[in-house]
């Protein structure tokens, strides 16, 4: 029993995550993704996807980067199924915005195939002065009307790399206790 139980530990410790990094253009996604494999990049807008394999504490994660822009953002339902975990980022700064994020993030978690993934918001763009706090990007994407759903919300600075491995370690919490 022990020879078998162990087997599939073995089985489900390697298997590898699906995570999707999605937000508005801008937001920070690939400046992000790259900080997740520790490199500093300087970015320029994604058409299309970037995708990297991370191990965090023993996780393996795959992770998707898509590019955010309005005429690509229809794009990013084709690789909804099977993901275990959604990245939203915003841009803290980006008030005029913030409306339209809402709409993108509300719409996306009314889809069948997320109905299980766990989310993490985040409220990146701290370093920029005026910035919407944490409280305020919460209320603006209106996350208390979010009843079932895992989620958690971080401010970071991708810019900087604060905020990302407490986002990250309680992903991985999150990730490792789901039922
Ligand atoms: N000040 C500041 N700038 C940031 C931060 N994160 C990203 N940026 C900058 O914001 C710009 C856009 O970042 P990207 O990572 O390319 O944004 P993206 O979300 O991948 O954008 P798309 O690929 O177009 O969807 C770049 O100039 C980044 O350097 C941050 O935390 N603070
Ligand atoms: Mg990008």
């Amino acid at each position: 029993m022990g020879g078998l139980l162990s087997y599939f530990k073995g089985l489900f410790g390697s298997k590898e995550m699906r995570i999707l990094i999605l937000g508005l253009d801008g937001a920070g996604k690939t400046t992000i993704l790259y900080r997740l494999v520790g490199e500093v990049v300087t970015t320029i807008p994604t058409i299309g996807f970037n995708v990297e394999q991370v191990t965090y504490k023993n996780l393996k994660f795959q992770v998707w980067d898509l590019g955010g822009q309005t005429s690509i953002r229809p794009y990013w339902r084709c690789y909804y199924s099977n993901t275990d975990a959604i990245i939203y980022v915003v841009d803290s700064a980006d008030k005029d915005r913030i409306g339209i994020s809402k709409g993108e993030l509300v719409s996306m978690l009314e889809e069948e195939e997320l109905k299980n993934a766990i989310l993490v918001v985040l409220a990146n763009k701290q370093d920029i002065e005026g910035a919407l706090s944490v409280a305020e990007v919460h209320s603006a994407l209106g996350l208390d009307a979010l009843k079932t759903r895992t989620f958690q919300i971080f401010k970071t600075s991708a810019l900087k790399g604060d905020g990302l491995n407490q986002a990250m370690e309680w992903l991985a919490n999150a990730l490792t206790n789901r039922k």
